[in-house]
């Protein structure tokens, strides 16, 4: 966040009774989701909801501005919300990344560990996920991790229809994964709810949300159509950071 707590403050402050907000309004709205007031008067909160990388509607006409601004706005901004109080009796964990209580989600206290899966999961999954899209996205892969997807699935074009097979399979919410494996192979996988591969041990290179609010305002109950349109805003730039961390690992 490149606002401090305390610029936001101010800035509500100098706009308070302004007759028109405008555009600071609209800002100011995503804000206040993330943030609400006591937490940003503590400034005590652990965990921060990042900013989207792009404009709400940047990547239609494949996902539609709504779809966005809810699923960051709200159901992102909850994860990160549910987080904090999760963790809020929990000092230790406070110097954790969300990363590093998934990794180590046995360590967490069991009575706030199914809340930290499906909260610090959901956290984590979302963060990579808007990294992951871009509006000049899509194409075929970069060298690095294309030449990687080719040895493995054979082509790139069976890669994708297998990661959307794990998508189109996934019964109820969660997601489709390409993650690498403790000894640097990939692998097409997927996960239930907001379930982090993190929690096995495996890196997440990249994954589809497939939870119903990811599509369902534009393609309703037709999953397919929204898994075959999400390889146009797939940020393969990204993709290729993502494997190419994974194997200095
Ligand atoms: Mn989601």
């Amino acid at each position: 966040m490149t606002l401090n707590r305390r610029h936001f403050l101010t800035l509500l402050g100098a706009t308070t009774g302004a007759a028109s907000c405008g555009v600071l309004g609209f800002s100011m709205q995503s804000w206040a989701i993330g943030l609400s007031p006591d937490s940003v008067a503590q400034g005590s909160e652990t965990f921060t909801l990042p900013p989207l990388p792009y404009d709400y509607n940047a990547l239609e006409p494949y996902i539609d501005a709504e779809t966005m601004q809810f699923h960051h706005d709200k159901h992102h901004a909850a994860y990160v919300k549910n987080l904090n109080a999760a963790i809020d009796q929990y000092p230790e964990l406070k110097v954790m990344t969300a990363e590093e209580l998934l990794r180590q989600i046995a360590t967490v206290p069991q009575e706030i560990r199914q809340t930290v899966i499906n909260n610090g999961g959901g956290h984590v999954n979302h963060s990579m996920f808007w990294e992951i899209m871009t509006p000049n996205g899509g194409g075929t892969p970069p060298d690095g991790i294309g030449t990687a997807i080719r040895q493995t699935f054979g082509s790139f074009e069976d890669f994708q229809k297998a990661f959307n097979e794990a998508g189109a399979k996934r019964f109820g919410s969660g997601w489709a994964w390409l993650v690498m494996t403790p000894d640097g192979k990939l692998q097409i996988t997927s996960t239930a709810n907001q379930d982090s591969p993190l929690m096995q041990g495996l890196y997440p290179i990249m994954g589809n949300d497939v939870w119903e609010h990811a599509y369902y305002l534009k393609y309703r109950n037709k999953r397919d159509e929204y898994l075959n349109a999400w390889w146009n805003v797939v940020n393969w730039e990204t993709v290729n950071q993502r494997y190419e961390q994974a194997m200095r690992q």
